[in-house]
């Protein structure tokens, strides 16, 4: 009798553990005041716009059409500060507003250097009395801002020099790269990894490699890696090209060939590159993150055609599987357990009708259904939304106005945005979209904190930082 009653005693005590734990664990989440939010994507997403758009509508909230976000709703939001964080250099907030301020108006420039912001929000707490008014809190946003390039190497961290050479060389041989790459391949077929290495060869080839890197990305493409080799300051990385006829040496050979033969030299670079900047960056940047923003630019992949849509998402598999529990200690130590959320947007759908957007986040779920492992989904909250940091178009029920590049007003058209991977019908039908790059709206005002038009930016701030207030 007395053991029962012991074990009940033991299974109480457990279970107030737990819901002590738990409570404690809420007050906690509650009364957190700091968030960190990482804007992730590739290069053109539209990462340093939404930032700059992200900050002016907290700015400015009370202008700024933010009805889905309650703490601006109610007009609670009372001030917001900018303020460096660590020792990384400021969000150029001012300079990106100031673009879209002038006459005519840009987008904020290309990023190449990592920077961030610590945004100090003073708010007024949600009373439960209608007749008091609420005390006020801070909650701290950190956000960071970096240049797309450097997000494609996360996935060479995974890999080896073998391996990753003979993953570049086997996506040469198919589709855009292989056209590109033709010539590329055959001076890269007749070298000898075995053999010394020559310095000024591989010098000339490397400048040969970046090339075609670069035209790969003009030509559309996504997955390109050294994603880093891109920018143009890119200058001070060890240079070493990928070897594309490894899978005729056995791993034997290539371990037990000398220290100064080509593929040792390669595989010590490699290594250098990894460790001097791909994991240091991934270090800042996705150290202590609470929470990311994943942007897609969809419709740019859409309107691309199948191959490059394909490299989009294969690029983006790559990354997600970064996100893998016990997949690779060192990503583990820098991903979980901390981010407990990711919204992946599909960015700038101010491209495309209003009556289109559902099918569009549609669409986005059904792109992470497939590159999102469920060891990933089971550990982490995962969203889908639409947003435009920026509104540039008019809609009119069936087609849409915008100014063009040139500073025209335009007609825009667009086939039927599918909301799932599109079928070879649907390919055939979005192989005629060629959606042009649209001006930023003219808007002066701006600079005295004037109104930005967006699309679903409250609910974006209502999914990020909504539990805070
Ligand atoms: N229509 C529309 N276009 C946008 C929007 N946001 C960005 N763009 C376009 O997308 C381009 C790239 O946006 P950025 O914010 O520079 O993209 P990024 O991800 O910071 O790119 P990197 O700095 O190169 O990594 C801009 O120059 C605009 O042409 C938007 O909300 N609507
Ligand atoms: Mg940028």
């Amino acid at each position: 009798m007395n053991s029962k009653i012991e074990k009940l005693g033991l299974r109480l005590n457990k279970t107030l553990d737990g819901i002590d734990q738990h409570a404690s664990k809420w007050v906690a989440r509650s009364l957190d005041k700091h968030l960190s939010i990482g804007i992730t994507g590739f290069s053109g997403s539209g990462k340093s716009t939404f930032i700059t758009s992200l900050i002016h509508q907290l700015k400015y909230s009370n202008h700024a059409h933010l009805g889905g976000f309650l703490p601006a709703r109610d007009e609670r939001l009372l001030n917001v500060e900018l303020q460096p964080l660590d020792d990384l250099p400021l969000f150029d907030y001012q300079q990106g507003i100031q673009t879209l301020a002038d006459d005519p108006p840009a987008w904020p420039p290309s990023t190449t250097h990592i920077s961030g912001c610590r945004l100090i929000i003073e708010f007024k707490k949600k009373s439960m009395l209608p007749t008091f008014t609420g005390e006020t809190r801070r909650f701290t946003l950190e956000l960071r801002d970096y240049p797309g390039e450097w997000l494609l190497d996360i996935a060479m961290l995974q890999q080896d020099y073998r391996q990753w050479s003979m993953d570049t060389a086997a996506l040469c041989t198919k589709g855009i790269r292989h056209q590109l790459a033709e010539e590329m391949q055959k001076e890269f077929n007749d070298l000898d990894p075995l053999a010394p290495i020559d310095e000024q060869q591989i010098e000339a080839l490397f400048v040969r490699y970046r090339s075609f890197l670069v035209t790969c990305k003009t030509a559309g493409l996504t997955f390109i890696q050294p994603g880093r080799a891109l920018l143009p300051d890119s200058t001070d990385f060890p240079v070493f090209i990928p070897l594309f006829n490894l899978q005729t040496f056995s791993p034997q050979q290539l371990d037990n060939a000398d220290d100064d033969s080509l593929y040792k030299v390669m595989q010590q670079r490699y290594k250098t590159y990894l460790k001097n900047f791909v994991q240091p960056f991934y270090k800042t940047f996705f150290r202590g993150i609470d929470r990311q923003v994943v942007l897609i630019d969809v419709l740019k992949a859409l309107s691309g055609g199948k191959e490059k849509f394909d490299d989009m998402v294969i690029a983006f598999s790559r990354i997600i599987d970064c996100y893998r529990v016990g997949h690779n200690a060192f990503l583990n130590r820098l991903f979980s357990p901390q981010v407990e959320k990711i919204l992946f947007l599909a960015s700038k759908p101010d491209r495309i009708l209003m009556n289109q957007h559902e099918s569009l986040r549609r669409l986005c779920d059904d792109i992470i259904s497939h590159i999102c492992p469920q060891s990933v989904r089971n550990r982490i909250e995962i969203e889908t939304e639409v947003a435009a940091a920026v509104r540039t178009t008019h809609d009119h029920n069936d087609h849409l106005t915008a100014r063009l590049l040139d500073g025209q007003y335009g007609e825009l058209r667009h086939p039927a945005i599918p909301d799932k991977l599109p079928d070879a019908d649907q390919w055939h039908q979005l192989s005629r979209w060629n959606p042009p790059v649209l001006r930023a709206p003219l808007n002066p005002d701006l600079i005295m904190g004037g109104r930005l038009a967006h699309i679903r930016m409250d609910k974006v701030l209502r999914d990020l930082i909504g539990d805070k207030f």
